[in-house]
């Protein structure tokens, strides 16, 4: 008989297009060699480049979900799309009773096409009642500007909106991958061809330098990284060393992306990059 590998949980919305999301969750998951579990938030339609449409799944069924996940038991959490108050209320709710385990938030506020995944009203329960329970939360910059109420024009700022973050509960992992809003041409992305994901723990900071990989096939990307944190925290790596394996190993999806779809234009990092069985 096999030794069990690490449990992982995600809750997060499905995409029919199997680009992000909970598809996406469970290719990293299984990349990591982790036994995923699912809960599934919302249900969406989509193509490759297009969010269709998009239908929370209820809170009752979610806490079937989430109760029977509990029962079977898991090492981490990841959590992305919530898509409205209601299931931020259920995600809270049932992680306030849960003994103590590490869970990773990507707040997915909206899709890279501009569909909104989390209405407005629900920003204000997430910081009050979800950050206070998470060990990480990763923002990229518009997100962590959202949860910081502050603008981010570069380096400086970003420090700023990490302590800012920080002190609401999570630790957090700001992702560079979008660019700064304002000051054209700082350290942190752009014209290098580097990028920075800045972490804070609470005590330090830590900056994951890495190139940009050009590809216009991202789709994925922001799950992928979350759920492989989520992953290296279920093998009980410390935050900083799951957070700088899981990086490499976007890097390394985002080298294997490839197009979906008739034009070519739209596409998915391939987290299972390497790993295909038919080779
Ligand atoms: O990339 C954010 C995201 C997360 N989860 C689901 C999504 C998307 C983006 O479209 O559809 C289900």
């Amino acid at each position: 008989m096999a030794t069990p590998p690490p449990r992982v949980l995600t809750i997060a919305g499905s995409d029919s297009g199997g680009c992000s999301g909970v598809p996406a969750d469970l290719r990293t998951f299984a990349a990591y060699g982790v036994h995923g579990l699912c809960a599934l938030t919302a249900v969406t339609a989509q193509t490759a480049g297009e969010v269709k449409a998009v239908e929370p799944v209820g809170t009752e069924l979610l806490r079937r979900q989430l109760e029977a996940a509990a029962e079977i038991g898991f090492d981490a959490i990841k959590i992305g799309m919530l898509t409205d108050a209601a299931t931020v209320e259920a995600v809270a709710d049932w992680l306030e009773a849960l003994p103590p385990t590490p869970a990773v938030f990507d707040p997915v506020f909206r899709s890279t096409s501009g569909a909104a995944l989390l209405e407005a009203e629900a920003l204000p329960l997430v910081v009050e009642r979800l950050l206070p329970r998470l060990l990480l939360v990763t923002p990229n910059l518009f997100e962590a500007e959202r949860l910081s109420g502050m603008a981010i024009g570069g380096p400086d700022d970003a420090r700023t909106a990490a302590r800012r973050i920080e002190r609401l509960g999570p630790g957090v992992l700001i992702t560079g991958g979008h660019g700064y809003s304002a000051a054209a041409g700082s350290a942190g992305c752009g014209a290098s061809g580097e990028l920075t994901d800045l972490l804070f723990d609470g005590n330090r900071f830590e900056a994951f330098v890495h190139p940009r990989i050009r590809t216009p096939w991202r789709r994925g990307t922001g799950c992928t990284l979350s759920a492989a944190i989520a992953a290296g925290l279920g093998w009980h790596l410390p935050l900083e060393r799951a957070v700088r394996r899981a990086v490499a190993f976007v890097e390394r999806a985002l080298r294997g992306s490839y197009p979906l779809g008739r034009n070519g234009r739209h596409g998915a990092l391939d987290p299972m990059a390497g790993r295909r069985g038919h080779r």
